[in-house]
């Protein structure tokens, strides 16, 4: 059904956010600041990944919960402020790796209800905003890492080793939560994420199909992501992306994207002031749109829900060169 993919083939442009828990240590934990450069072994330290990389025992981070309060969360000013830029879709983390739902889930109570803001519906306020502003919406969910349920994936440094009964977190936790996405929310995208063959013994074949299905079972519009699974997703998937503006040959052959972020993190950092500068990143998506690509370009909210001025007045920038040579 190529009509499904008719919004995200000439969308070009859209928003990515990184906002869970981790956004309240932007990047620092008692007193020790994760570098903000890439480490050597290509691993990064990724604000979104502070659990692991400052190896914080799980009910620590789960005490930061109840610290999680927003006040100044407005869902109208980040879609508006993506709708300026030129944006034509939003993505957001419901679920990172840290296992942290972003709404009310019924079958975990890791999730926004532990917060203080636990009377609002964040996902809908911002799915709201984007009906508003007509922009197409989708949620990034970690299928394969989920450091909070027991039976979840962790990184293969993390010791001990868990994961003896991946079936368990597959059944209680991540089907569940992908259809309440689904069912609640009626999302236009679902974006997942392995990243190493790794995740081949866990996310097989088997369990990329059942996963599929289900999507294909609850939504007739929900586009897919390639980075399901290690294994050639084949023709199930609608499309297909790398980091960083690498671009594949093979990509042609299903609309692609290029996920990539203004500064080094995707979860707000307090200290990664690497911010590319917005011509820098107007090349990059003028490129992938000459060849027929999205650019899905991140920015990490802080903890009280204000979006980072540098990235604000970047995105300003990009919107007013669109607007001005007429791609707005
Ligand atoms: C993953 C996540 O671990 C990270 O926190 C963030 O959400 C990012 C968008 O996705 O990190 C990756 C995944 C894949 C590659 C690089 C970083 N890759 O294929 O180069």
């Amino acid at each position: 059904n190529s009509n499904k993919l008719e919004w995200f083939e000439e969308a070009r442009f859209g928003m990515f956010v990184h906002w869970g828990l981790y956004s309240l240590l932007g990047g620092s934990y008692q007193g020790r600041t994760m570098p903000d450069t890439t480490l050597a072994n290509g691993n990064s330290w990724y604000a979104e990944w502070i659990q692991q990389r400052l190896e914080i025992p799980m009910d620590d981070y789960k005490a930061l919960a109840p610290r999680f309060n927003p006040k100044d969360f407005n869902a109208d000013e980040w879609i508006g402020l993506a709708k300026q830029a030129g944006m034509k879709y939003f993505v957001i983390t419901a679920k990172h790796h840290d296992g942290f739902a972003l709404w009310n889930s019924d079958v975990s109570d890791f999730d926004i209800g532990a917060t203080a803001l636990k009377d609002r519906d964040i996902l809908g306020e911002l799915v709201a905003a984007c009906r508003k502003h007509g922009l197409r919406y989708g949620f990034y969910y970690s299928h394969w890492q989920d450091w909070e349920h027991p039976q979840g994936a962790v990184p293969f440094w993390h010791s001990p080793r868990r994961a003896t009964d991946f079936e368990v977190y597959w059944k209680q936790k991540c089907l569940p939560q992908v259809k309440e996405l689904i069912e609640r929310y009626d999302p236009d995208l679902l974006w997942f994420d392995t990243w190493d063959n790794e995740a081949k013994e866990l996310i097989t074949a088997e369990r990329r199909d059942e996963l599929i299905s289900l999507i294909r079972s609850l939504s007739k519009k929900c586009l897919i992501n390639g980075r399901i699974a290690m294994h050639d997703p084949g023709d199930d998937i609608d499309f297909r992306e790398m980091m960083d503006n690498a671009y594949p040959q093979d990509m042609q052959s299903k609309p692609w994207q290029t996920p990539a972020t203004m500064n080094h993190t995707w979860a707000y950092h307090g200290n990664d002031f690497n911010w590319k500068s917005s011509g820098e990143m107007l090349r990059y998506l003028v490129s992938n749109a000459s060849k027929g690509g999205n650019y899905l370009l991140n920015i990490g909210p802080k903890a009280d829900g204000t979006l980072p001025l540098p990235g604000v007045r970047r995105l300003q920038e990009m919107g007013a060169w669109l607007l001005a040579n007429g791609e707005a």
